[in-house]
């Protein structure tokens, strides 16, 4: 056959080859195959030097005919398959460029911490330090320190969960108190301090009781402090907190730490004192306990009571968000329900 005729069969038979072939790889094949250094083609142009001066620049003209044409079929075919992929892609991979985009949700500080920043805010205003100390006590610290001698009837009412005879974790936060008490350097002024964090008891869970809930409690420690400090701190805390028209009330009642003890009432931020279901008709809101820190409670402390007196008080910041904003369940605060939590974006 001659060098002409190769040719033309193997341009029938590519052009068939690259006509059936489905796909980009296909096609890159015979690129290879018929076009490449060890292809039909550059052997024929390699087998011209053995024809004759005459024949040599037609059948080299031929030959690169030919490649021109495959080269360009080849070329043609991979932009058909090209574009059938891409169209098969746009028609799989449909893409609404009007939908919304997805809002990146961003979080928000628990409604806790919202609460308890907001009180402590109050109190450092007023020149109040705070203080956190450690959630994991000593019975000493966490109980004899605050006259309840292993005996006292009072540890009933705060039963606790405990690691070792000795070790517990805190039911309340007195034993931060008690610690910097008797760090205190009084030669430099009052002590006035405030402890917020978590307190555990030994409590069955309810809408109104958790193992687990939080405190913040606070102490002024200096010479001649009356229990007049005491009523005219509270009142402007709680006017911060539930409003500058609330009004605040004194009951007598009983802490072993305290002497006297008293019960405080503010009266109602929703009827303002007319009753209704969430000062359940009486006008006023049971909020904290406190009173004159016991002379014991200071004695131990290595504070002499005769030259000292103080003042303490405790706030729960799980029943003050309950009732500013309408929550009757404090397990929802610990269920990292993010429905619950998401209502209580910041500003
Ligand atoms: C309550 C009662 C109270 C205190 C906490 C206290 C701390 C020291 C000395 C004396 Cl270091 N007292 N703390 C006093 C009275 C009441 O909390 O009902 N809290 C929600």
């Amino acid at each position: 056959m001659s060098l002409q005729d190769q040719l033309e069969t193997l341009k029938t038979q590519t052009l068939a080859k690259i006509a059936a072939a489905d796909e980009l790889s296909a096609v890159d094949q015979i690129r290879v195959e018929t076009l490449g250094k060890k292809g039909p083609i550059t052997e024929v142009l390699r087998g011209m030097k053995d024809l004759s001066a005459e024949e040599r620049p037609k059948v080299g003209a031929f030959a690169n005919e030919i490649r021109d044409l495959l080269t360009n079929a080849i070329e043609q075919r991979k932009a058909e398959l090209e574009k059938v992929a891409l169209e098969k892609a746009l028609a799989s991979e449909t893409l609404d460029v009007t939908l919304p985009g997805k809002r990146l949700t961003h979080g928000t500080r628990h409604v806790l911490t919202q609460v308890m920043e907001e009180i402590e805010d109050t109190f450092v205003g007023m020149g109040y330090q705070v203080v956190e100390g450690q959630e994991v006590e000593t019975d000493h610290y966490n109980f004899e320190r605050m006259n309840l001698p292993k005996d006292h009837p009072a540890r009933d009412m705060q039963d606790t969960f405990y690691i070792s005879d000795d070790i517990l974790i805190r039911t309340h936060t007195s034993p931060v108190q008690a610690r910097t008490m008797e760090q205190h350097d009084f030669s430099k002024g009052a002590l006035r301090m405030i402890s917020p964090g978590k307190v555990f008891r030994r409590d069955t869970d309810d809408a109104t009781h958790s193992h687990q809930f939080h405190q913040i409690e606070g102490l002024v420690v200096d010479k001649g402090v009356t229990m007049a400090d005491l009523k005219g701190t509270l009142e402007v805390v709680l006017k911060e907190l539930f409003g500058a028209d609330r009004k605040i009330r004194l009951r007598p009642s009983y802490f072993p730490f305290t002497e006297p003890s008293v019960e405080v009432d503010v009266s109602c931020f929703k009827c303002g004192g007319k009753g209704c279901n969430v000062c359940k008709y009486t006008g006023w809101i049971e909020i904290l306990g406190a009173g004159m820190v016991h002379p014991d409670v200071l004695k131990m402390s290595g504070i002499d009571p005769e030259v000292y007196s103080g003042f303490a008080f405790g706030i729960g910041p799980d029943r003050v968000a309950m009732l500013r904003y309408g929550v009757n369940d404090i397990r929802n605060f610990y269920l990292n329900d993010q429905r619950f939590l998401q209502q209580f974006k910041g500003e």
